[in-house]
């Protein structure tokens, strides 16, 4: 009998389309010397934890968890009955895993101790980005960051454990719940993209090596704020115009990141009258998406320094952010002193 060999593609190394997110984290764990494999499981629990927020979403509705919670987080946000079934799926997650000892989350004021003694790595995360969308059934997504922990495991979680510099995390990551839903992560070595296929119940590898370009067209910028902003953003927002540039603005920081990695683009939030601080996040939100802007050969800064290098001193740290690729990035920088 005639027989064909079958041609196995080993043309990606590793990174095939269609490779499941368990085997693909199984097969790279191989190039962390030392792992023991914890990195992994944790991985594998956030991906839970989205799959399982992931369906709430895809419900919001016809079961009761649209609108406001009735409570406040600690920044006097509103919150919303999803933020907070998020937040719970994935500090529940996160819990039984055993890998964590820690999690800073932006629903919760302190940080949250785990008590697990075998714990080594903290992890920050805003379980539901874009509250304001929920509602309206528009993108929204889950941010996070991974680090490991400084002190001794076992001993009580202190603040250089949860403080530390955007360059220190392990691996980082978001959900994108969007017209399907996508977990982008990287530990340093790249950026994957993995899409759910519901029906299987499984993320599959759909965006290997992710490359943003180094010139986009399309800028992102609250312009409603116009007003709020200093003279240097306003002359930058005119110079995108006269350069043609499409305006392109969700609301929901995953959503707009996203479409600006695969497209070429700039995310612009900067210091306003009401927010002299920046509005987003620096441990849970700016630090993930610099990481993953880097890995991509993007670039993300406060307008001073690199985001990466930031000591955040607080908990829920805002900074201003400037996001994407590299030479519109570079161009907001020739519009600052010290970029
Ligand atoms: P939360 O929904 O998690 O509070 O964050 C929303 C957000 O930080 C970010 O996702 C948006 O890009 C930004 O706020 C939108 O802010 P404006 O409503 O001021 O444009």
């Amino acid at each position: 009998m005639k027989t064909k060999p079958y041609k196995q593609d080993n043309s990606a190394l590793g990174y095939a389309v269609g490779v499941t997110l368990d085997r693909f984290i199984k097969s790279h764990q191989s190039h962390f010397p030392f792992a023991t494999g914890e990195l992994s499981q944790l991985l594998r629990d956030i991906a839970l934890a989205a799959k399982i927020v992931s369906r709430e979403i895809s419900r919001a509705g016809l079961g009761q968890v649209t609108g406001a919670f009735g409570a406040t987080n600690v920044q006097g946000e509103e919150q919303q009955k999803l933020d907070v079934v998020a937040d719970i799926r994935f500090t529940r997650a996160l819990t039984k895993g055993g890998e964590v000892c820690a999690v800073v989350s932006e629903e919760e004021d302190e940080v949250i101790d785990l008590q697990n003694s075998k714990g080594k790595y903290v992890v920050a995360i805003d379980p539901l980005d874009g509250s304001s969308n929920i509602d309206v059934n528009v993108s929204i997504g889950t941010i996070f960051s991974i680090y490991r922990r400084k002190t001794p495991i076992g001993s009580p979680i202190q603040a250089e454990d949860v403080l530390q510099k955007g360059s220190e995390q392990v691996a980082a990551g978001y959900v994108l719940y969007g017209s399907s839903t996508m977990l982008v992560y990287t530990t340093g070595m790249g950026v994957n993209g993995f899409t759910y296929e519901w029906s299987l119940g499984e993320f599959f590898l759909s965006h290997p090596l992710m490359k943003t370009p180094s010139v986009g067209n399309i800028y992102t910028i609250n312009e409603g704020l116009f007003r709020e902003m200093g003279e240097t953003i306003k002359s930058y927002i005119q110079q995108c115009k006269e350069m043609g540039y499409t305006a392109r603005y969700i609301g929901s920081l995953v959503a707009d990141f996203h479409r600006n990695l695969l497209k070429g683009g700039i995310y612009l939030y900067p210091s306003t009258k009401k927010n002299p601080n920046g509005k987003i996040r620096l441990l849970y939100e700016a630090n993930a998406l610099a990481f993953i802007a880097e890995q991509s050969g993007g670039m993300a800064t406060d307008g001073k320094a690199r985001i990466l290098d930031i000591t955040p001193k607080e908990l829920h740290q805002r900074t201003p952010l400037f996001i994407g690729s590299e030479s519109m990035v570079k161009d907001l920088g020739s519009f600052y002193l010290n970029l």
